[in-house]
């Protein structure tokens, strides 16, 4: 009696955990598709998917990507890469002899799609000092293709593979020692799209970041040489997007309108830094956590790791300049790892209305706070003509100023006051140098608008504020006033 009543129970014992099971498994799946349907819109082998036709793929230099794959089938895919060392610009007055795969930092994008099989050739300039590799981190394979192109000077490789995992990926080169030759600019990204792609966009950006280690400091003039000991002990100069201070600002700003969705194709070479990236002002609808399938929704910081890369989604709705920075924020502001994105179009009040202001809340006193400013980064010859302290200037104003004026001189709205076209500067010099001398707290008034805010008092050498007002003078409208060190001089005797 009890063995017949036992059964029953048994079985239904079982089969309510079979059912639970199995709905477990198909909510994973279903919550897989729904949520999470990233790059790979099914776990399939691409391992043994067929290529119809071949084509010649176009490769890209940064910021631009090539065309999307769209609904393309696999394909033989020919692709050719030039490696190239060649002296080129770090920041204004700086340059450094960078090592690029195509000629620029970071390398050209490279855009494919899953189940492509790759024909790649690789060209050592015959110019170039040494020999070079590459690893592709989309590849499987032996050092991802690393030994099959090992390539000397005024020779070329080729060697084949076939991608069969989708995603968006670093390379690099991979010859000894390989801190150094990463450290110098040798990296990219290869998209490995989807079958049928990724959904449609606007526009679509290719930013990386890099980690550069001179011998002089940062803003330091001239060909400054890698220095070993600083990439050794993880102590950059420099940490820039696009393999230069200025890649992504001013005239080189990106550009988008108000109303665009907008991707951007994130990269890390490093060498030594993972980046905490964040655009200033807008969140990332969408990232593709490390270019992989899962997707995670409004974010606001990503952290991208050194060798690493994100897709990076948001619509741009209202007009702005929004910011790109390493949010490791030293890095941003006092390293060169900012860029702007320029967007442009309609304002919209209901999503930002930007003309609330309060008073001024200073947590930390009224008082003006000193901001020490390497007054040894700048030696130059004295005494230095008018055209000489302009050029002087624009190095210290891109260092000591720019942070808070802007690099074209417009300011900010409601915080830091122009110095383009400003009447509070150019009706009185003597007022000026006393602003960059002394600070300047309390209410003024720049063209016809209000500013009650602070600006701490600059540590600079008679000369040195001489050259960053002749700049400033000299520059976006202003009178062309000449500064000379005496004036300053006197002024500062006062
Ligand atoms: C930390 C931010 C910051 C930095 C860096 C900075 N300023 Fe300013 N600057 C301000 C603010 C804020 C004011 C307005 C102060 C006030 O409201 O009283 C100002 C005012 C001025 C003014 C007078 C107002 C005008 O628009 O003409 C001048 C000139 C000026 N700054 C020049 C410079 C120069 C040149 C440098 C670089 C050597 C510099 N500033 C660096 C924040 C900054
Ligand atoms: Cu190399």
């Amino acid at each position: 009696m009890t063995m017949i009543t036992a059964k029953p129970n048994q079985f239904k014992g079982y089969s309510y955990l079979l059912i639970l099971l199995s709905g477990m498994i198909l909510y994973a799946c279903t919550q897989g598709q729904s949520k999470n349907t990233g790059l790979s819109k099914s776990m399939k082998d691409h391992s043994k998917t067929k290529v119809f036709g071949e084509m010649v793929a176009e490769l890209t230099s940064p910021p631009h990507v090539p065309p999307p794959i769209g609904n393309r089938p696999a394909m033989k895919l020919y692709m050719e890469m030039e490696i190239i060392e060649d002296e080129m610009v770090m920041a204004d007055g700086v340059s450094y002899v960078f090592w690029t795969f195509g000629g620029t930092v970071p390398g050209s994008f490279i855009r494919a799609r899953v189940g492509d099989e790759v024909e790649f050739k690789i060209k050592n300039h015959p110019n170039n000092k040494l020999p070079h590799n590459i690893d592709l981190h989309s590849v499987t394979g032996q050092g991802g293709g690393a030994e099959a192109s090992f390539v000397a000077p005024g020779h070329e490789k080729t060697f084949s593979f076939k991608l069969i995992n989708p995603g968006l990926f670093v390379y690099h080169c991979a010859t000894a020692p390989v801190g150094m030759h990463i450290a110098n600019g040798m990296y990219g990204l290869i998209l490995v799209e989807p079958e049928g792609g990724l959904p449609p966009v606007d526009k679509e950006f290719y930013v990386m970041q890099g980690d550069f280690y001179t011998e002089g400091k940062f803003g330091e003039p001239g060909l400054q040489p890698f220095d070993m000991q600083k990439a050794y002990d993880e102590r950059p100069d420099y940490v820039v997007f696009n393999g230069s201070v200025n890649s992504l600002i001013g005239e080189n700003a990106l550009q988008a309108k108000a109303g665009e969705t907008i991707r951007i194709f994130f990269g890390n070479g490093g060498p030594n830094l993972a980046s905490s990236f964040h655009v200033i002002g807008e969140i990332f609808d969408k990232v593709y956590v490390e270019g992989g399938d899962q997707i995670n929704y409004n974010v606001g910081t990503t952290l991208v790791p050194a060798g690493g890369a994100a897709i990076l989604e948001f619509k741009a709705e209202v007009p702005s300049n929004l910011v790109l920075v390493d949010h490791s924020i030293f890095r941003a502001f006092n390293k060169g790892a900012l860029g702007v994105i320029s967007v442009t179009g309609e304002k919209n009040n209901k999503i930002f209305a930007g003309e609330i202001m309060e008073g001024i809340y200073l947590p930390e006193g009224g008082t003006i706070q000193k901001m020490p400013v390497d007054g040894s980064k700048v030696t130059q010859p004295s005494p230095m003509n008018k055209s000489e302290l302009i050029e002087a200037g624009k190095k210290i104003y891109m260092q000591a100023c720019f942070a808070c004026h802007q690099s074209n001189g417009e300011g900010v709205a409601n915080a830091f006051p122009p110095l383009a076209k400003a009447d509070y500067l150019n009706a009185d010099v003597n007022r000026a140098i006393d602003v960059l001398l002394n600070g300047l707290s309390g209410e003024i008034t720049v063209n016809g608008k209000k500013y009650n805010s602070i600006m701490p008092s600059q540590q600079l050498k008679d000369e040195e504020a001489a050259a960053v007002l002749t700049y400033v003078y000299n520059s976006w409208g202003n009178n062309g006033t000449h500064v000379t060190p005496e004036m300053v001089s006197k002024r500062r005797k006062k």
